[in-house]
């Protein structure tokens, strides 16, 4: 045994209790503490039944994502655990697998090897690997499908979405649900099973499911299908259906064989190298390196919103669909109308699609107050503003917060470019202030930029790094400039989007070039989302901040001056029809080219390479800037950012990570190109230089960051 792996007997039963927190991955001496325990067990003549358990807040969350990390570099083969499955299949005594939590990826590998398996109600349980750009890889896609059948098993591998056990029991993954406390039910259970009658069942020897290659043609055929739309340009959701085939196909021992040849093969991959590193930059981005594991964290249980448009009736979903009561407040009573109706339209789609019961609705529903006027705010936890970008409003809003809030309030304002310490300048409390920058939908998107003002108490960040994980949102905090990060970088993407069409490509050419290349929507296609109007707004903004004579986009003011903003009138970069479906529009087209025409601008054949390389590298550019000025901690926050955020395309790791994987000496020598040849808007962020020219990469940058601040 290992102090990993507990072995206790309780009279006939032994309790095997994984104790590797937090989350009990089969770290190194798991495996081989799972192996001995069950090896004494077996030996014990007194014991007739072993449960196997997680100690805390789960079952097993997985392999050891730091283990296939080294694997995927290079530094050893990933974890085997063929030898401790075999043992506890074909173990004498019936093993029961009592779970909790969550059984993801290798955790429901080791479950399945079990001949029973029990969970609490709120258990998940799935097979995530492919959002790490792998497949399961300890048998999980030959024992899955044994147990739910090839078009369950297709859809939770190729998804990765974990089920709740409820689901489970349907599909056949668990035998039973267990109410009150799981290991005195799991106890119980093992005793039932063990004076039935042997042999107790072993998953590899089920074929009942499996069907037969002419009924199982158009179900991979289908699941294949579903892999290209749904995990666009992704090569481990295709690969998990070749492995799911095997298991359909070939005999037990074979089709593990296929399975092991396909994940050594993905973790060998680029994919696989950045789906680990957007998993770590995730959680790397939790770390704030002054912030204290004792710095006061508030409890955020009420909360009131000033603004109940788009974004304010977004964050007041957010807030309800986790418990938070909260007020919203306008004032015009339509907006407010429009608002619950707004509210009530979303959460009746999604008891439609069935996401959550009518029961859940009415209880979210009760939690959201419209109200005209200030009541309230005086006892909620949290006040936020989420109106027009507007500063002179805004501080008007937040000197009404600063009269009417209770002392240990927290205000926050949604703003997506403002200075949040002139915003915290109309309080007395800007210790008080911060941003929370919610991204449209807002109950949707996982990303809250959290916007640190010089002034902002270190308790009043962790309280709105604790509440962005409370809404199950990726908080990440960022420093006080204009557009901060993520719309900091957005600015010149948008920007190089407008030159290149000038130059000669058009809005769909562009638009196709990114999403081919993996972008969840076209830059062209998300301007027309969110509004011409509001980029028009921003880009006037933005210019007191910038040099005069900076080249401009010519045909923004056009368009705009025409009210052509975007999917709201039905035309802007495109045309819509009733379905909101862009379609190429030829007066763009005829604008863009008297636009280029009038200011001796020669249209040209652009390529995709020149597309993608002028829209992601300027990005990179700009994000290198953010991140030397320190507005960024660490280059994999902006990576976070971008692919929780933005649409970035989660297998290429986000921006920074790009480019690394590209090389800093091309992405470099190309902005310098660019330079060379578009002028000032290109010239090359000094971080980026110096970088390029020792040969170093953004991630090797964020290590040595994060060694100094453990010095
Ligand atoms: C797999 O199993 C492959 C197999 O098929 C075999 C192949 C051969 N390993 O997310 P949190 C850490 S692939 C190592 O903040 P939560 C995490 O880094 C794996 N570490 O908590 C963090 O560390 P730190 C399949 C892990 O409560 C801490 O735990 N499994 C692992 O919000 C807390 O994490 C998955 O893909 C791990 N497996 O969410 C599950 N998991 O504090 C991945 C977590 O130092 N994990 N950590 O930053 C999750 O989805 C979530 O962590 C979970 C908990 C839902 C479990």
């Amino acid at each position: 045994m290992s102090e990993l792996v507990n072995l206790s007997p309780e009279q006939d039963v032994a309790v095997i209790t994984i104790q590797n927190p937090p989350v009990n991955a089969l770290s190194p001496g798991v495996p081989e503490g799972m192996a001995a325990a069950l090896e004494a067990a077996e030996r014990d003549p007194s014991i007739r039944a072993i449960v196997i358990i997680g100690e805390g807040r789960t079952f097993i969350a997985g392999a050891d994502i730091r283990e296939l990390e080294h694997a995927a570099q290079g530094h050893g083969a990933p974890p085997e655990l063929h030898g401790l499955l075999a043992q506890i299949e074909d173990s004498s005594k019936p093993v029961v697998m009592a779970i909790h939590g969550t059984a993801l990826g290798g955790g429901l590998e080791v479950a399945m090897a079990g001949h029973y398996r029990i969970a609490t109600a709120d258990a998940q349980l799935g097979q995530p690997e492919v959002n790490l750009g792998i497949i399961p890889g300890a048998e999980g896609t030959q024992r899955l499908p044994r147990l739910v059948g090839l078009p369950a098993a297709i859809e939770m591998c190729v998804s990765g979405k974990p089920v709740a056990a409820a689901q489970a029991l349907r599909l056949g993954l668990i035998d039973r649900m267990i109410d009150g406390d799981l290991r005195s039910g799991a106890i119980a259970f093992a005793r039932e099973k063990a004076i039935q009658p042997g042999p107790h069942p072993k998953t590899r020897q089920r074929h009942e499911k499996l069907g037969s290659p002419p009924a199982n043609a158009p179900l991979l055929a289908a699941g294949r299908e579903q892999a290209r739309q749904r995990r666009r340009n992704m090569a481990a959701p295709l690969a998990v259906i070749d492995a799911l085939e095997a298991a359909a196909s070939l005999p037990f021992e074979e089709g593990c064989q296929k399975e092991r040849e396909i994940v050594t093969e993905c973790l060998a991959s680029d994919q696989c190298r950045a789906l680990l590193h957007a998993f770590f930059a995730e959680r790397a981005a939790a770390k704030i390196p002054d912030l204290s594991s004792d710095t006061p964290i508030s409890d955020i249980r009420s909360a009131a919103i000033v603004g109940a448009g788009t974004m304010g009736s977004g964050i007041a979903m957010a807030l309800a669909n986790s418990g938070i009561s909260v007020r919203l407040k306008d004032v015009e009573s339509a907006s407010l109308d429009r608002a619950i109706a707004r509210i009530r339209q979303t959460y009746a789609a999604a008891v439609e699609k069935g996401r959550f019961l009518q029961g859940v609705m009415d209880q979210r529903m009760a939690l959201v107050h419209p109200q005209l006027s200030d009541e309230g705010f005086d006892t909620a936890d949290l006040l936020i503003e989420a109106v027009v970008e507007n500063l002179a409003l805004k501080k008007q809003i937040f000197a009404g917060f600063d009269r009417l809030a209770k002392p240990e309030c927290i205000l926050a304002s949604n703003t997506s470019t403002l200075d949040i310490d002139q915003i915290a300048e109309a309080t007395g409390r800007p210790h008080k202030v911060l941003g929370l920058h919610f991204f449209s939908p807002a109950h949707v998107m996982r990303l809250v930029e959290i916007v640190r003002g010089k002034d902002t108490a270190k308790s009043v960040i962790a309280t709105a790094m604790a509440l962005a994980k409370k809404l199950r949102k990726v908080g990440v905090v960022v420093g006080n400039c204009w557009g901060f990060v993520g719309n900091r970088m957005m600015l010149p993407y948008m920007r190089e989007a407008q030159f290149l069409v000038e130059e000669g490509a058009t809005p769909a050419q562009v638009d196709q070039a990114l999403c081919d290349w993996g972008m969840a929507m076209g830059i062209f296609a998300v301007d027309d989302m969110g509004g011409l109007d509001v980029q028009w707004h921003v880009r006037e903004e933005r210019k007191a901040f910038e040099k005069p004579g900076l080249r401009q986009p010519l045909v923004l003011d056009e368009l705009y001056r025409m009210g052509r903003l975007g999917q709201k009138t039905g035309a802007g970069w495109y045309r819509y029809d009733g379905n909101r479906k862009p379609a190429p529009d030829p007066e763009v087209l005829a604008l863009v080219e008297n636009a280029a025409r009038e200011n001796g601008i020669p249209r040209r054949t652009i390529t995709t390479d020149e597309i993608l390389e002028r829209s992601i590298y300027i990005m990179i550019n700009e994000g290198s800037r953010i991140l030397e000025e320190g507005h960024a901690l660490r280059a994999s926050d902006i990576d976070t950012i971008y692919l929780t955020g933005y649409g970035f395309p989660p297998y290429r790791g986000g921006p920074m990570w790009y480019a690394d994987t590209v090389g800093l000496r091309k992405v470099y020598r190309r902005i310098e190109e660019f330079h060379s040849l578009h002028g000032e808007l290109w010239a090359p962020a000094p971080l980026l230089k110096h970088l390029a020219e020792e040969g170093s990469t953004f991630t090797a940058f964020d290590a040595a960051k994060a060694s100094l601040a453990r010095l």
